[in-house]
């Protein structure tokens, strides 16, 4: 047997060590995944020594904490066995006063390799998961995508992956504490109730807690004293005229700070402090004419919801903890109006930061717990621990006011009934499990801890019992026939999907991003480092479906860099279509969380945003689309339909501009329009078409029109409009074709770009009318403000630099 010992700070896991240390390259470059996932079969440990005096001895209680252990693990102090742990989802504290001694003391954390431990259990009894992953990973509860996905690499690890601990104490603790609120008469007063749990060591001690609520400015609001003499107390507070906290774009994100001292006598024993947002957030779950509701209520008010999927940071997990990374991406989605996210569920639960940037950013979280696409088999000891795990969670999050609603989890409902299609053998065990733990354990716990939020089997579903998940008219739906069946991206627009939860298309990330997994000699389209960082294998590989779908709109890329720009605006077209579909139908559609905003390591795959933080060219344009009123365009054979929708409290007064252009931009007809949309609403306000221009000659109408397209005239027209509000400012603007990019008679363009009124401002110009305008730069990260925009010639595009050291001979232009 080899050993090897590193030093390293905690929390950090195995491959990270190997990787700092130089014993391993960067697992994530080129194809040094598949040299490395070996590793996993070893055990590893973790070990060091501390010092405890005899003042730490004198306290009551000492006890050691791990927020984080992936996941087979040993403790042993002084090499005495302390416990073992079998759940990298939840928090252990162990009591270890009786193991230690004045001075110095060793902790040492053995951990078993996952892969070897599941696939013994996997010889005894197969057990099915997705075929992305390693086959037994679910007899686990530990990260699904550490075991590979369909974006993520095979690199199941080890380690101390969130903080650890001592605590030391006498007398009493604070353990525990949850916010409930009342809203009564109207929204004008809110009755806060506290429940907070102690523990007391030594009764009749005189202790006391001071709960006290201040305004966002710290200004002490109510303060209440309570003798503290049993377990649980609840203390209680009414709001009057509360500031009510509101989703991103519905107003402000007011937060009270709360904070809970635990005294005995004059000494302060403990302190809790937190921010609590008063509001009420449900899903609204009514029947309607067709199918019935899915939409998320703030305050009352029912809201179009708007995000994207979120999965785990980092494929090693506790690089994926980092608090800037996580607060950069979190405003990258408030930067591109979202107003909420889904949590996935095959990652890990989010860190209680994460929570607390949602609480701050306006993003209504929709939780799911972190079951997904994989058969889980019931024992005993597997319920006691996703028990453990499920309660310790719920009561995590509870008090945030951003959590909307809790998700059993992803696929699997869907799953069970599409068996065949997904190669599973379903027998009546599996069933009476799968109910057993979606439908009864997780709800009974969440109602006991916080039966305030609420809860939805699975996602997708519609309402569980195996009743026909994939309903669009009731609950929400995966829609992957575009991208993973191979339809054509406009037929998003046949579907009334009453909450798209998932749905997307693939695009090649920044080139900067793709340096930083190849050689020089690998970057080329579906050479083999290119094929191996994109996940999706069936039935073609993803490169490849990249490929057939950009060719429905556009010609065959001339190199990799102009392949990868082609692909993210396919990307954001195909989406933008979904959204503003979904939009345009909001009496039908509640919500939209398109697949994926981030990615787990360097990868061609579907988020919007990649690994090293980049936007694409969909997150710039999810900007516009999920802005809260859009002029949404829409072409209908020769007519281009212009929809108004208003996702605001007010109504919106706006004049619409719009014409008919040729090839050169000239006018053939224009029109204006002043429209006026009621708050949260969507209706067609203007219909423009170039039937009279053009003569089909009896040709049949085919949306995808790639027949005999050579002698059409629509090739020649397009649409170009604006929403002005009445302060003459353009809310939303874009253009239309009729015909796909590949036979638009585009001209040959010369876009130019040169400072503007300061050096974070450019103005970018354009001889000819240019489509998705997009600016990169080579070496510095540099976000704009707006990117992939359209231009006509006369019209100067304002871009302002919103972060990075912009430098001219580093900007490339793409266009269409
Ligand atoms: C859904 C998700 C993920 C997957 C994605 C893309 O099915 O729930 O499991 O990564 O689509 O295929």
């Amino acid at each position: 047997m080899i050993t090897k010992s590193f030093d390293a700070d905690v929390p950090t896991t195995m491959y990270e060590i190997l990787e700092n240390n130089g014993v391993i390259e960067n697992p994530f470059f080129a194809e040094n995944e598949s040299i490395y996932n070996e590793l996993s079969n070893i055990s590893c440990s973790f070990n060091r020594n501390f010092n405890i005096s005899k003042t730490d001895l004198n306290e009551d209680i000492i006890e050691l904490c791990f927020e984080g252990l992936d996941t087979l693990s040993t403790v042993y102090i002084n090499e005495i066995q302390v416990a073992s742990t079998d759940n990298m989802h939840r928090k252990y504290i162990f009591s270890i006063k009786q193991y230690l001694e004045e001075g110095l003391n060793t902790i040492s954390v053995k951990f078993e390799s996952p892969v070897k431990n599941m696939n013994k259990k996997f010889e005894r009894k197969p057990i099915w998961n997705s075929e992305y992953s390693m086959k037994g990973h679910t007899y686990l509860r530990k990260s699904h995508t550490q075991f590979g996905w369909d974006w993520g690499p095979q690199l199941p690890d080890m380690g101390i992956w969130r903080p650890v601990y001592l605590k030391f104490y006498s007398f009493a603790k604070i353990e525990d504490y949850y916010v409930k609120q009342k809203h009564i008469q109207d929204g004008k007063k809110v009755n806060l109730d506290i429940d907070i749990k102690f523990k007391i060591l030594q009764p009749n001690k005189n202790l006391l807690a001071i709960i006290k609520i201040r305004d966002e400015n710290d200004n002490i609001l109510h303060t209440n004293m309570v003798a503290v003499n049993n377990e649980v107390l609840t203390t209680h507070f009414t709001i009057d005229q509360p500031n009510l906290w509101w989703p991103n774009n519905l107003g402000n994100q007011y937060l009270y700070n709360v904070s809970i001292i635990l005294r005995q006598d004059e000494i302060q024993l403990d302190l809790k402090e937190f921010k609590v947002g008063l509001r009420t957030l449900i899903v609204d779950k009514s029947p309607l004419d067709i199918g019935t509701n899915f939409a998320f209520v703030i305050n009352g008010v029912e809201f179009f919801a708007m995000g994207a999927n979120f999965i785990p940071q980092d494929a090693l997990v506790s690089r994926g903890e980092n608090k800037e990374k996580i607060t950069r991406l979190l405003v990258d989605c408030k930067m591109a109006n979202y107003n909420c996210i889904r949590v996935w569920g095959g990652g890990t639960y989010p860190s209680t930061h994460f929570y607390n940037e949602c609480d701050r950013l306006g993003l209504v979280v929709w939780q799911d717990m972190m079951f997904a696409c994989g058969i889980y088999e019931m024992s005993e000891q597997f319920t006691k621990s996703i028990t453990n795990e499920i309660e310790y969670n719920i009561k995590r999050f509870r008090n945030h006011t951003s959590l909307c609603m809790i998700c059993g989890n992803n696929e699997m409902e869907g799953a069970f009934v599409n068996s065949q299609e997904w190669g599973i053998e379903r027998t009546s065990k599996m069933d009476k499990d799968y109910l057993e733990l979606f439908e009864k354990i997780i709800p009974d716990i969440l109602e006991k801890y916080n039966p305030e939020t609420q809860y939805w089997p699975s996602s997708p579903s519609s309402t569980g019992g195996f009743n026909n998940p994939d309903n669009e008219a009731v609950g929400d739906v995966h829609y992957w026939g575009v991208f993973h069946n191979n339809e054509h991206y406009k037929e998003f627009r046949k579907h009334y999907i009453r909450f798209a939860s998932e749905y997307g298309m693939e695009s090649l990330p920044d080139m900067k991003t793709i340096k930083q997994f190849t050689r020089t000699e690998d970057r080329r389209f579906l050479s083999s480092v290119m094929d191996y960082h994109n996940k999706v294998i069936k039935p073609y590989g993803g490169n490849i479906k990249i490929l057939s779908n950009i060719a429905l709109e556009f010609k065959i890329p001339q190199n990799l860099d102009e392949l990868l720009y082609i692909s993210q605006v396919f990307q954001a077209e195909t989406i933008k279509i979904a959204v503003e579909h979904f939009r345009s139908n909001r009496d039908r559609c509640k919500g939209s969380t398109y697949w994926q905003v981030n990615d787990n390591y360097p990868v061609i795959s579907w988020s919007s945003i990649d690994y090293y933080g980049r936007w694409k060219a969909l997150h710039y344009v999810a900007k516009r689309f999920y802005s809260p009123v859009i002029l949404a365009s829409h072409e209908i054979g020769l007519d281009c339909q212009l929809c108004l929708c208003n996702e605001t409290k007010y109504t919106f007064n706006s004049l619409i501009k719009a014409e008919i252009r040729d090839i050169n931009s000239n006018i053939i007809k224009s029109l204006e329009k002043e429209v006026s949309a009621n708050a949260f609403s969507a209706k067609n306000v203007l219909k423009l078409s170039i039937s009279d221009l053009v003569d089909r000659n009896g040709a049949e109408e085919n949306i995808y029109m790639s027949l005999n397209m050579y002698n059409r005239k629509e090739r020649e027209y397009f649409v170009s409009y604006k929403l002005l509000d009445d302060r003459a400012q353009i809310i939303s603007s874009g253009t239309q074709l009729f015909t796909p990019h590949k036979y638009f008679k585009f001209k040959e363009a010369n876009i130019s770009a040169i400072r503007g009124s300061n050096d974070r401002q450019l103005l970018i110009k354009t001889n000819v009318f240019s489509k998705s305008i997009m600016l990169t730069t080579l070496s510095e990260d540099v976000l704009f403000d707006d990117n992939c925009f359209d231009l006509l010639p006369g019209e100067i595009k304002e871009i302002n630099i919103v972060k990075g050291i912009f430098k001219f001979e580093d900007l490339k232009i793409y266009s269409v």
